[in-house]
């Protein structure tokens, strides 16, 4: 299997995210990429390869495609917001930026604000992500991690599949916001490069605990891209306001988006069948790649999450998504469990490879 690491993910390392009124510390740490990268090494995968050691002949082709899934104008702003928080104030180098406002229904979101505060909001959904120095260095060699991988997918270079050890996530990540941990949706970048690679329907499969709202949003009226998603509901679980089981696509999209919830405390007997079914909806809708939004914070010890899978459920998991027998690349997303994070994504890799 291919694996294509973000040699940046450190660059962005949040100090603090806002949860009941008190900055808490982030549970989206370095930390976490290092226990994944650690395990697959000890189990003998192959050398993680550096997006830039993948050769691809359109290299403006990146800026071009990333301007294509997220608006010119949201990908602007994050690489210069930085510098634009610094600039209010030096003692902000010390600082994460984190929004506390947003426009919200009635509000104008045609016009983009010249406050710097207003426009974190208008380009953000929470309080729960901070931007750091160091965050548009990481997310964008995560996103160019994660094209390049589906491009080696698409050449034939990976023939046993691939996979994108990077953070931060990005499944939350819309058009034009960030939130949830995440600034640049990996996994959709990875579907767009797979389609503009010629393959004419793509799948993506969305194992997170959380619903992979930017995701869906971003493909929610196309036909060309499935996009199915097993989480916790979202009556009770974060993001809330997207991943019923009623959102199906709408437009050209209608039938081409799958919202599988189950509830907080469910454990992988229910897990297991609301896979059997996403599956099947896979199967139906004839993709010829696939992208897996590879999130283990359904483990039964992660802090932040409510489903309860045990290690050994990962495993069963990859064998399961082999089954389909398509060209696949899996990208790392959610987990807080820092440790068990390792054993947890490596299970799933080696369930899909065979090689127990
Ligand atoms: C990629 C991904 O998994 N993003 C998840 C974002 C969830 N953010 C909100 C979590 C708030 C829960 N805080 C619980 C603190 C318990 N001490
Ligand atoms: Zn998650």
């Amino acid at each position: 299997m291919l694996i294509v690491h973000n040699p940046e993910h450190a660059r962005h390392a949040g100090r603090h995210e806002m949860y009941r009124g008190r900055l808490v510390p982030c549970h989206e740490v370095p930390q976490r990429l290092e226990h994944v990268l650690a395990e697959l090494q000890r189990r003998g995968f192959g050398r993680p390869v550096a997006p830039d050691a993948l050769a691809e002949p359109d290299a403006a082709g990146f800026e071009a495609l990333l301007r294509r899934v997220h608006t010119p104008r949201y990908v602007d702003f994050l690489a210069g917001a930085w510098d634009e928080w610094v600039a209010l104030d030096p003692e902000n180098a010390g600082l994460d930026a984190l929004p506390s406002i947003w426009p919200v229904r009635g509000f104008r979101t045609d016009i983009v604000p010249d406050n710097f505060a207003a426009r974190l909001g208008r380009f953000s959904f929470d309080a729960g992500t901070p931007l750091t120095a160091g965050s548009w260095a990481a997310a964008r060699c995560g996103a160019l991690a994660a094209v390049r991988a589906a491009q080696a997918l698409a050449t034939g270079a990976a023939p046993g599949g691939a996979f994108v050890a990077t953070r931060p996530p990005g499944h939350h990540a819309g058009a034009d916001y960030f939130g949830g941990y995440c600034f640049l949706n990996n996994g959709a970048l990875a579907a767009q490069a797979l389609r503009d690679a010629g393959h004419a329907r793509v799948a993506v499969l969305d194992v997170d605990y959380h619903h992979g709202n930017g995701t869906q949003d971003l493909f929610y009226e196309r036909a060309d891209v499935l996009t199915v998603s097993i989480h916790g509901d979202p009556r009770s679980e974060y993001p809330f306001y997207l991943g019923h089981a009623d959102e199906r696509g709408r437009g050209a999209g209608l039938g081409c988006n799958l919202n599988l919830p189950l509830p907080r405390g469910s454990a992988f007997a229910a897990w297991r069948s609301a896979l059997a079914s996403a599956l099947d909806a896979l199967r139906r809708f004839g993709a010829t790649a696939l992208v897996v939004a590879l999130g283990v914070d359904t483990f039964e010890g992660d802090p932040i999450s409510g489903f309860h899978l045990r290690s050994t459920d990962y495993l069963d998991i990859g064998r399961a998504i082999a089954t389909l027998q398509l060209p696949t690349v899996f990208v790392f997303e959610g987990g807080y469990a820092v440790e068990p994070i390792g054993v947890n994504v490596a299970n799933v890799l080696e369930g899909f490879a065979g090689l127990d």
